[in-house]
């Protein structure tokens, strides 16, 4: 997800530039406004530490891309491509080490597990808004046992 910080500076093209440039496939993307209860659904996890509430108010203050990204090692490889939580100890090279020096405004979420995707993707997509294709130059991006 590209929070709402993302979309302020602009940084939704950048930023899904780089998903695209890994190899990764894009299932779903779509731009929402998130509803209090929802930010508190996606989070809540971290109900009752300080930076809560502040954290559900900046995920509601502006419009937010979701996305469903797939591709070999899709979690993991995302989570890298963000980089540390805070941006000011985020990697260079990273999407938060590159655009941010906050800890809260770090400009995307990605799911950590496939625990999590469970549970997150479908509080923002239903299985009709996934939509299934194939690039033809997956055959250069990864190797035949690395594809599903
Ligand atoms: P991540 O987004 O890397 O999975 P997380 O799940 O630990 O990190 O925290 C969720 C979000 O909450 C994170 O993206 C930014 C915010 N956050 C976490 N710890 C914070 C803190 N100590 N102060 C302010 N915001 C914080
Ligand atoms: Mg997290």
């Amino acid at each position: 997800m590209i929070k709402p910080d993302g979309v302020q500076r602009r940084l939704v093209g950048k930023i899904v530039q780089r998903l695209e440039e890994k190899g990764l496939r894009i299932a779903g993307l779509k731009l929402i406004r998130m509803e209090h209860k929802t930010a508190e659904n996606l989070y809540s996890v971290h109900k009752g530490k300080p930076f809560y509430d502040g954290l559900v108010k900046f995920m509601t203050s502006g419009p937010a891309v979701v996305m469903v990204v797939e591709g070999f090692n899709a979690i993991e490889v995302v989570r890298k491509l963000m980089g540390a939580t805070f941006g000011f100890n985020a990697e260079p090279g990273t999407i938060r080490g590159d655009y941010g020096c906050s800890k809260g405004f770090n400009l995307v979420h990605g799911s950590d597990s496939v625990d999590s995707v469970k549970r997150e993707l479908p509080i923002f997509f239903t299985e009709k808004e996934l939509v299934a294709y194939e690039h033809p130059d997956l055959a250069w991006v990864v190797e035949e046992p690395e594809r599903k």
